[in-house]
């Protein structure tokens, strides 16, 4: 079965299938707009795309799918550091360009391609076979650069239909949501979902509390941030009554926001977890009870595990507490040019060592209890390398030392928190010169000049003692 399989074989010519923000397009015109991209990909193996969130953004990774091509969606709000490595670091071939979005264009970039939402094609593209790279997505470790979660067709297919499974969703939801088209939270679940399951897509540009409401969704993605600010504007949270599903994912959905969306919406809200590098993997069910901290069960198709520190599978008692290592259909094929990080990510065994803590309870029911290192931060829903923030800060001429950490923050659950030691230097300019580099969500929201960083007898920093 084709990827994007309800676009594949659509008919349907209403006007208003696809909408982000104001415009739209039908099914049967967003495959004709698609295809015309895909014509002039042909050949190409990878194809970038600046992710904002357009229609454009959509018309131009579906026409990479289409061309077989593999997607490497770049943050549009990327600093020149980020971008140049992602663009090298995959090899992109082209860099699809939309009116309004930053190009590239130079020496060192790839070719660039316009996507123009007038033109169209009628042909049709032969299905590449499922092992084929879908999409190249970039996401921070805890040292050095993004490194690129390889994603195979077969992987992203099977993400979606054990989604389609644990939320009874079909043809008949409208989903709404206001995610950037660069993770996947936004792009495989929230553009690539509708486009194989079927059910319409009303992206609201950006994600507020008032768009939500006016979206009239059956069917709501959000990160816990989002979800927050909705419950903190009953009107808009009332607004999403006539719903079937409200879903929270990327991070903890925090025990009160849950109970007040419960109140304000009458939807317990439905958790779900997963990676960059294995797609959702665990979930609560539309028909199943959900309750608040716990993200419910494997996707069909899925095994997890909970192990302890010598590798010793744990009891599913509910208390017992370990790294969650999962594998199944949704993994992806490793790390993009980095065989040492892949090797790293893998027990030798075959499961993935998410470097989540976890439990499980005897009805199979995951918590996620936080992470096993600190150097992963979870701002917004969006993964911050600790090393990648420190890397930049150190490129000052002024820093001699930085650490970077996570600390609690009621809006984004933790803020990217740096600690600097030099001379003569100003928070908002070091903050500026992080922006500069990457992206705007991996700037310090705090910087905090100190003498020195705590650090123990072996000279290692003892981040334990900043946060
Ligand atoms: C931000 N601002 C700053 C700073 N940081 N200003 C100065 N210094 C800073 N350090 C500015 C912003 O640019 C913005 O300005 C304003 O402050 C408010 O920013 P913020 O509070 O961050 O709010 P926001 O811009 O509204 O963003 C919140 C958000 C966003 C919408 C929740 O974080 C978001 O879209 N998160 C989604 C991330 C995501 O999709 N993750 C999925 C990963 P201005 O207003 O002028 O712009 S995939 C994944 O995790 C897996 C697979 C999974 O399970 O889903
Ligand atoms: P990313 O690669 O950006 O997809 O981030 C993946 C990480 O987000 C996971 O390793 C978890 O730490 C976190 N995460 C995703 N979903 C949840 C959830 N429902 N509850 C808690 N943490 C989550």
């Amino acid at each position: 079965m084709p990827l994007l399989s309800w676009l594949d074989r659509s008919t349907d010519e209403r006007p208003d299938a696809i909408r982000v923000d104001d415009r739209a397009l039908s099914w049967v015109e967003l495959r004709r707009a698609a295809a015309a991209v895909a014509d002039d990909l042909h050949g190409v193996r990878r194809v970038a795309v600046p992710a904002t969130s357009s229609l454009e953004t959509v018309v131009g990774v579906v026409g990479g799918l289409l061309a077989g091509a593999a997607v490497v969606p770049v943050p549009p709000d990327a600093g020149p550091v980020e971008r140049d490595h992602v663009l090298r670091d995959s090899a992109a071939e082209v860099l699809l360009t939309t009116p309004g979005t930053p190009t590239v264009d130079g020496p060192a970039g790839p070719p660039t391609l316009p996507v123009d939402l007038t033109r169209r094609s009628d042909t049709r593209h032969p299905e590449p076979d499922a092992a084929t790279t879908a999409l190249i997505l970039y996401t921070s470790g805890t040292t050095g650069a993004p490194k690129g979660a390889v994603l195979s067709r077969r992987a992203v297919a099977a993400c979606l239909d054990g989604l389609a499974d644990a939320w009874a969703w079909t043809p008949d939801d409208v989903l709404a949501h206001g995610l950037p088209l660069f993770h996947v939270h936004g792009l495989v679940l929230g553009v690539l979902g509708p486009l194989r399951i079927g059910g319409r897509l009303h992206h609201v540009g950006r994600p507020r509390p008032d768009r939500y409401a006016a979206a009239a969704g059956s069917l709501y993605f959000g990160v816990p941030t989002i979800w927050s600010r909705i419950a903190a504007e009953p009107s808009a949270a009332r607004a999403l009554r006539g719903a079937r599903l409200l879903v929270s994912g990327s991070a903890a959905l925090p025990e009160p926001v849950f109970t007040a969306l419960t109140e304000l919406t009458g939807h317990r809200p439905v958790e779900r977890y997963g990676m960059t590098e294995t797609l959702i993997t665990v979930s609560a069910r539309a028909d199943a009870p959900r309750r608040p901290g716990t993200v419910g069960v494997p996707l069909p198709g899925v095994r997890t595990r909970v192990v302890d520190e010598r590798g010793t599978t744990l009891p599913t008692d509910g208390e017992s507490m370990g790294e969650l290592q999962v594998r199944g259909d949704t993994l992806f094929d490793g790390y993009l040019n980095r065989p040492d990080a892949d090797a790293a990510a893998r027990t030798t065994d075959g499961w993935f060592r998410t470097g989540d803590v976890a439990t499980v309870g005897p009805d199979g029911a995951h918590r996620i209890v936080g992470r096993a290192a600190t150097d992963l931060i979870k701002s917004g829903g969006y993964r911050i390398g600790a090393g990648e923030v420190e890397d930049a800060l150190l490129a000052h001429p002024g820093v001699r030392e930085a650490a970077v950490v996570g600390t609690p923050h009621p809006d984004l659950g933790q803020q990217v928190t740096a600690y600097v030691v030099g001379n003569g230097l100003g928070e908002a300019e070091l903050i500026d010169f992080v922006a500069r580099q990457l992206s705007v969500h991996k700037r310090p929201r705090q910087v905090r000049l100190v003498d020195a960083l705590p650090r123990n007898a072996m000279g290692k920093v003892q981040k334990s003692r900043l946060t």
